[in-house]
């Protein structure tokens, strides 16, 4: 179960521009950068974000980051310590992989703890270019959320680019209150 220490707070608005310990990134698994939230957060914290995700590739995941999982580097010039790059499975109409995108949420507040991150800002996790449903992701991530986050997590923002995000994310987290 969450830690009663924790809360969670839902906001409008692009993810590049919250003060948090951490930022998370919906990436691709090359790690390089693409459209969408990973775009955004590449363009806003400059070129340092690029050159610490070669050099992950270069020492630990030559063939790309496997989805599900997460892993950080330097924030750049985001007002952020870190940014926790985390890879979204793409939407499937034919097979279940709700269980990845669990495991994006898990792992990337795993690695939030472990760096002694107290806020975490995360985007809705695959639901843009990779398709998923808003109110399928919005309910897998607040449960997920409910379930693994720990100390020293303090507070898990959800930021919602638009009001139909915003209003799905509302009714996962009033219906799991
Ligand atoms: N702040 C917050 N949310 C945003 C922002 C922003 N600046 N920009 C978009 N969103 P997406 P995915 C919303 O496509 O579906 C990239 O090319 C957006 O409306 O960013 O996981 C990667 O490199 C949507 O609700 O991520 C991958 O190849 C949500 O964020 C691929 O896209 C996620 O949309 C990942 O696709």
């Amino acid at each position: 179960m969450m830690s009663p220490m924790t809360v969670i707070t839902l906001v409008r608005g692009s993810i590049t521009d919250q003060q948090v310990d951490a930022i998370v990134n919906a990436a691709n698994s090359s790690l390089l950068g693409g459209g969408g939230v990973d775009g955004a957060i590449h363009r806003q914290g400059g070129p340092e974000i690029l050159d610490a995700c070669r050099a992950l590739r270069a020492s630990h995941y030559g063939k790309g980051l496997p989805t599900g999982q997460a892993v950080a580097t330097t924030a750049g010039k985001l007002d952020a310590q870190w940014v926790i790059h985390t890879v979204g499975p793409v939407w499937s109409g034919r097979d279940d992989r709700s269980a990845l995108l669990a495991s994006c949420y898990r792992e990337a507040l795993k690695v939030a703890a472990g760096l002694g991150a107290k806020t975490v800002a995360f985007p809705a996790v695959s639901t843009g270019i990779f398709g998923w449903p808003m109110d399928d992701g919005a309910r897998i991530a607040i449960r997920t959320v409910k379930e693994s986050a720990t100390a020293p997590v303090e507070e898990v923002r959800f930021v919602l680019f638009d009001e139909y995000a915003f209003g799905e994310f509302a009714e996962a987290l009033a219906a799991q209150g």
